[in-house]
């Protein structure tokens, strides 16, 4: 197999890094967050590195008030994974996660990229949640971000961290939706994988025309 090619960072491009906070992200050693995503930490020191090469880096955060509609503890009877009809389509439940101003919803302290220019909240409606940077999971509410990457300029959107098959997905199809060139950084994304979500976001980013890069293969302008 030959190596894939370069790719080289022009001054439009962005990094849009995904919920890389304490609940998301296993621990080293010993006990992960509420919802530890599988290698989590392993996408750290990659996403840092990766990030240090891009102008123009924003971070999300999940932010999530109590009795949050996503928490399965917010429908007796229900447990984690499940899903339920909400009034705007089928919302997976979750154990209790990213509560706002906890520590499991703080970016995690190893990330630690001083040149983000943005960090944006979302999933802070109790009744509505946000899987996508930029739409909630009602598919109709924009969460501002088309308007402020339209509004500097920025037209080319890299996307990693977490979680590969529900967050990074679902920014990454609207972002390509709503008209930006978007890509995948899939070695510096990691997955929750249930059953069958894996294979539905590889499906869905292959129909959409986003392609799937490495870290490796993304050069600053200056470097070549
Ligand atoms: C996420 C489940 C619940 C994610 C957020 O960041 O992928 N997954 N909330
Ligand atoms: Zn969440």
């Amino acid at each position: 197999m030959p190596a894939p090619p370069p790719l080289s960072l022009q001054p439009a491009d962005a990094l849009l890094v995904i919920d890389m906070q304490n609940d998301f992200v296993s621990a080293v050693n010993g006990r992960g967050g509420a919802l530890a995503v599988a290698g989590g930490h392993d996408i750290v020191s990659p996403i840092k590195t990766l990030a240090s090469r891009f102008a123009h880096v924003v971070l999300t955060q999940d932010w999530h008030p109590r009795g949050h509609i996503s928490f399965a503890t917010t429908h007796p009877g229900k447990e984690p994974f499940e899903t339920i009809a909400a009034p705007y389509g089928a919302q997976a439940l979750w154990p209790e996660h990213c509560l706002q101003h906890t520590h499991g919803a703080e970016l995690h302290p190893e990330l630690d990229i001083p040149h983000a220019e943005l960090i944006l909240r979302k999933g802070y409606k109790r009744d509505l949640d946000s899987y996508s940077a930029f739409v909630e999971n009602d598919h109709t509410t924009p969460t501002g971000l088309a308007g402020y990457l339209r509004e500097r300029g920025l037209k080319r959107l890299f996307v990693c961290g977490l979680a590969y098959d529900f967050c990074v997905r679902h920014t990454a199809v609207d972002g390509k939706q709503l008209g930006f060139e978007t890509l995948v950084v899939e070695d510096a994304s990691r997955a929750v994988d249930l059953p069958g979500t894996v294979d539905a976001t590889n499906d869905a980013l292959a129909r959409l025309g986003i392609p799937r890069v490495l870290w490796t293969q993304i050069h600053a302008a200056s470097a070549r």
